[in-house]
């Protein structure tokens, strides 16, 4: 007789690799297709079957959800971030939690960097105008910004953040701030962010969401940035006041921002949307096909060692 598969929650959509490696060794179920009286439904018969969840690190998975899952051993996050997994209630629980560190820091730093040169040069409102034919109507186009000789901030220099700094620094110099001094780096530890962002022409956001970190960017370090200073994203949209960036943008207080995260995912505020001062990218950093194997490789790695009762690959708990 078979022994009956276990099953894993899908909590977003996958590449179609990972989907496939998921089903190689589940029951899969397609959490997010389901209406929330069908997952109810759903659990009052089948919770006791859950061994994994599934899920990207931009969705987590809710706590009542973990709490309704008594079998439940381990959350593999397609990504880095853990702020939507309370880790302290997985601990509780004996609930193993895994990410993918290493596996996207490059591509992070390379849709930075890339964002700061969009942001600066005017790369995309430059694509549209040659698309639509505006060059040959109505000429050049107004002149944009030198990225060279830049300063720039970065707030948060852990892997992703070094990694953004170290393509950085042949633009301009670095300074970064933290909660410490990253023994080891070139580049000047400025533990005041007010004053980071006093001195900053881009500032950049590598950071994790946190409780500390929550809506750090707020409107005085807006201001501090200035009227000259530019604000790039790449780390969680929790971590700014996204209304105090929408006021700065419309009053000139910053130049400009480019986003790759935001609030209320995907829901991106119209107000960003139809501002000529934002670049934004739909949380795409580490989307690239090489990246998302790689990921993927990891996730199933870790899901792999929960069946064989192995040593998880990348455990966060
Ligand atoms: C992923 C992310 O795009 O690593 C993270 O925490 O937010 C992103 O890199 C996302 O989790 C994909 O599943």
């Amino acid at each position: 007789m078979n022994t009956p598969r276990a099953t894993a929650l899908q909590m977003c959509p996958f590449s179609a690799y990972l989907e496939a490696g998921l089903l190689a060794r589940f029951d899969v179920v397609r959490w997010f297709e389901l209406a929330p009286a069908e997952q109810a439904a759903w659990l009052r018969d089948n919770a006791a079957t859950v061994r994994a969840i599934a899920t990207g690190g931009h969705v987590g998975c809710p706590s009542e959800l973990m709490k309704a899952l008594p079998q439940l051993g381990l959350i593999a996050i397609n990504g880095v971030g853990v702020d939507k997994v309370d880790l302290a209630l997985a601990r509780e629980r004996g609930v193993r939690v895994s990410t993918t560190p290493g596996t996207l820091t490059e591509d992070v730093a390379d849709l930075a960097v890339g964002l700061v040169i969009s942001l600066l040069r005017g790369i995309p409102s430059a694509d549209a105008y040659v698309r639509t034919g505006a060059w040959s109507t109505q000429g050049d186009l107004p002149l944009a910004r030198k990225v060279s000789g830049r300063h720039f901030g970065i707030v948060g220099l852990g892997q992703i953040g070094a990694a953004i700094a170290a393509r950085l620094a042949p633009f301009g110099p670095v300074a970064y701030t933290g909660p410490s001094a990253k023994p080891g780096q070139p580049y000047a530890f400025q533990p005041d962010l007010l004053a980071l962002a006093r001195d900053s022409d881009v500032l950049v956001l590598s950071c994790p969401a946190n409780a500390t970190t929550r809506q750090l960017i707020d409107a005085p370090v807006l201001e501090a940035l200035g009227p000259e200073g530019w604000l790039v994203n790449v780390a969680r949209g929790a971590v700014v006041d996204e209304d105090a960036l929408i006021a700065a943008l419309e009053a000139g207080h910053i130049a400009g921002a480019a986003l790759d995260v935001y609030e209320d995912e995907p829901r991106v505020p119209r107000a960003l949307q139809s501002n000529p001062r934002t670049v934004l990218t739909p949380h795409m950093a580490s989307a690239t096909r090489e990246t998302r194997q790689a990921m993927a490789d990891l996730v199933l790695a870790n899901l792999d060692a929960l069946l064989t009762g192995g040593a998880l690959a990348s455990a966060v708990v």
